[in-house]
């Protein structure tokens, strides 16, 4: 049986009716890490792994929840909604949010799994924060686009769960168009939808099968360090709001000698920034071998001066460097673990998997896991009619 008819039968077991059925996916950035709250720019896109929701209302305020690939329930009541430090967390955080903001929603259930590795760094939170703000949309007949669900989302990260994100994840999610890049800008949230052409060459993700569990810690201490940074600089330059108003000159004039861990931190930033931009025109011009050499840059400055890497990241992207069929390789996401996202020529796939599959076992005694990615639309209600007999 596929997931959606597993997910449709728990549902029909546990609450013996039909649930409608929501697709929320994951997420790959091209370039741009560490810049989304920085009021910069990211370049994501929303892929074939997702999370699966099947949910439905119920005639009082409780809410009855089931993760199905976890094997585990929750339940609760619209009246009680404070943190769990579990799971159910990503959920409720984001129902306190419509409630927040003044929209009824009533009590339901929910069942959900998904194709999208936990801590793989593909924003599987985002994607099942997304997912039920857009059910309770749907199920509630709320009207809201999908800019307010997206926000909905971040905010049910920043306060309910915890961790400090960006915009990014919960954007590309929401809003991902099949075959296309999103080029976002963080600060007013303009975007324009970017076709992907890259003829004979596919995106490829290696897990480093690496959890990261520093990573809500250390991003939240890296978004302070670049506070910090625009504080200092403030004390010079009072019209700048965040380091998306910075330049190298003024970082090497106030900064470098004064704070260096703090320079070293904004430095990469304002530099991504610029990557960013650069990356853009190159992939406009269809010159995807500089776009590839910026990818490499990317992970130099996430390694070396924003210190979010990890020695199996670096591997990874070393071993990469090493295949003539790859065009650019780094880390993905907050970092501490996750994948690398990598450009590969189609023709180079099978001998690259063998590649990175041999030497990464030989340097990490760890096994990764590749998948070459496709580009999905964002959150959506799933059309296809269920097989349960399959
Ligand atoms: C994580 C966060 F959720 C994003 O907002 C972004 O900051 C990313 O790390 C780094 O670019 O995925």
């Amino acid at each position: 049986m596929d997931l959606l008819s597993q997910l449709t039968t728990s549902f029909q077991n546990s609450f013996h009716t039909d649930p409608l059925l929501i697709c929320s996916p994951g997420r790959v950035n091209l370039i741009g890490e560490h810049t989304d709250y920085n009021e910069g720019f990211v370049l994501p896109a929303a892929i074939d792994k997702a999370i699966y929701l099947a949910v439905g209302p119920r005639s009082d305020n409780e809410l009855h929840f089931v993760a199905h690939d976890l094997n585990k329930t929750y339940q609760g009541s619209l009246d009680n909604l404070i943190p769990t430090t579990t799971w159910a967390d990503y959920l409720l955080g984001t129902v306190a949010q419509f409630r927040l903001s003044g929209h009824e929603v009533g009590g339901f259930n929910c069942v959900f799994g998904g194709t999208i590795p936990m801590g793989a760094g593909l924003s599987s939170s985002a994607a099942l924060e997304n997912g039920v703000g857009f059910a309770l949309n749907e199920l509630f007949n709320l009207g809201l686009d999908r800019i307010t669900l997206l926000k909905f989302s971040q905010r049910a990260e920043n306060d309910f769960v915890g961790a400090k994100v960006g915009i990014m994840d919960m954007f590309a999610s929401m809003m991902g168009k099949a075959d296309h890049v999103i080029k976002l800008d963080c600060r007013s949230l303009e975007y324009t939808y970017a076709p992907l052409q890259m003829d004979g060459i596919s995106i490829v993700l290696c897990d480093s099968r690496v959890k990261h569990s520093l990573v809500t810690s250390e991003y939240n201490t890296r978004r302070s360090e670049c506070e910090a940074g625009v504080r200092f600089l403030q004390t010079f330059y009072p019209e700048i709001k965040s380091l998306r108003d910075v330049t190298m000159p003024m970082l090497d004039q106030h900064l470098r000698d004064a704070e260096p861990l703090i320079y070293r931190r904004c430095a990469y930033v304002v530099q991504e920034n610029q990557r960013l931009l650069d990356g853009v025109a190159a992939l406009e011009a269809n010159d995807i071998a500089t776009f590839g050499q910026l990818m490499y840059g990317s992970h130099e400055g996430l390694s070396e001066w924003y210190e979010v890497s990890c020695p199996e990241l670096d591997i990874l992207v070393d071993i990469a460097r090493q295949h003539p069929g790859v065009l650019g390789a780094r880390m993905m996401g907050g970092g501490f673990g996750g994948c690398t996202i990598n450009l590969v020529r189609e023709e180079a796939i099978d001998t690259f998997t063998s590649l990175i599959m041999k030497q990464y076992k030989a340097q990490t005694g760890k096994d990764t896991y590749l998948h070459v990615c496709k580009i999905q639309n964002g959150t959506s209600v799933v059309s296809k009619a269920v097989d349960h007999n399959k």
